[in-house]
């Protein structure tokens, strides 16, 4: 036998701690090797969408993103649901969802990929990059303000996995940042930490916003007039969160009259963004579409293998949803 096949074998749960696995995902096709790779034996049953009639699974697990309206009256057995991202505000809006299925996040590379995006527009919108272009595409040798990053203070709604990211990538930068979490504890990276009560209070300093926080009934709309308008003129939004956490007309009127200067949106209420919505075409507005921080087969087949252990073994699974907080 070769070295790596007894490995292999060494590794495989007994039959009898073998639950089966659905992956009703797009991609079900590459993240089933994926897991194949991480949990040898176990049988893994695939769906990409919506059967053309409905057909039971007998699988106790899932992992999976955007499920087809009825998909749970087809998984009598299911006890535990991972999502393959980390927001879970429409899987937990849902009324078929059994109180009785676990449910777990994925973290994937989420907190790199969205530092990344928003340190990038926030340089974008400092350095400003789209001026020198439209300049050089016109022969225009002029030289404008040229503020820094480091000069900045930057406020972070949500500092779990993905606002923590953000922060560590700012601060080395030389940023000031600052937070809002559910609770006011000290938190690397951050100067200042307030408590989710006391969010409102951070606004008059926050040159720059970003949202980070999930959606739940406590910050669906949080982002209102009175709340942009709190922000100094002349101030950026970005959004790597949901949609709904910005009130849209609120966004907009603060846009065109320029008390915002710049909003970064990579969520929208409605995805993907209609063809009529005005922010396509509003100047002060960056549209990305929901790419900020994209699910990866690899990390995020790491994290369930892992957590398909701790369930099989009876272990508290990690990255568990608090069904009554909302994430
Ligand atoms: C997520 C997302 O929540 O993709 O991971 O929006």
């Amino acid at each position: 036998m070769h070295p790596s096949e007894e490995g292999a074998l060494q590794a495989r749960p007994a039959a009898e701690e073998i639950e089966p696995i659905l992956v009703w995902h797009p991609r079900a096709e590459e993240y089933r090797r994926a897991l194949l790779a991480r949990l040898p034996g176990v049988p893994i049953e695939l769906r990409t969408g919506a059967p053309q009639s409905p057909s039971r699974s007998e699988a106790g697990v899932l992992l999976s993103w955007a499920l087809p309206p009825d998909a749970f009256q087809q998984l009598p057995r299911l006890r535990w649901l991972q999502a393959t991202g980390a927001g879970v505000d429409e899987l937990l809006a849902r009324d078929d969802l059994p109180e009785s299925v676990r449910v777990t996040r994925s973290l994937g590379r989420f907190g790199a990929q969205a530092a990344e995006y928003t340190v990038g527009y926030l340089l974008h919108w400092l350095l400003r990059l789209e001026d020198y272009r439209r300049n050089q595409d016109r022969g225009v040798w002029r030289q404008l303000a040229r503020p820094l990053l480091a000069d900045r203070t930057v406020g972070i709604i949500g500092l779990g996995t993905v606002g923590s990211a953000i922060a560590e990538r700012l601060t080395a930068f030389g940023t000031n940042v600052m937070g809002v979490c559910h609770s006011a504890r000290p938190l690397p990276n951050v100067s200042r930490v307030y408590a989710m009560e006391d969010w409102r209070r951070m606004l008059p300093d926050c040159e720059a916003l970003v949202l980070a926080v999930p959606l739940t009934a406590a910050t669906r709309g949080m982002i209102d007039e009175a709340a942009l308008r709190t922000m100094p003129a002349g101030s950026a939004l970005v959004n790597v969160a949901r949609g709904a956490i910005v009130e849209a007309d609120a966004l907009l009127a603060t846009l065109r009259d320029g008390h915002l200067a710049s909003a970064v949106l990579d969520v929208f209420d409605q995805e993907p963004l209609p063809p009529d919505s005005p922010l396509w075409t509003e100047p002060r507005a960056w549209v990305t579409p929901h790419i900020a921080a994209p699910s990866e087969i690899e990390p995020i087949a790491d994290e369930f293998a892992a957590n398909y252990q701790r369930f099989i073994n009876g272990e508290p699974l990690q990255h568990e949803v608090d069904r009554s907080r909302g994430y």
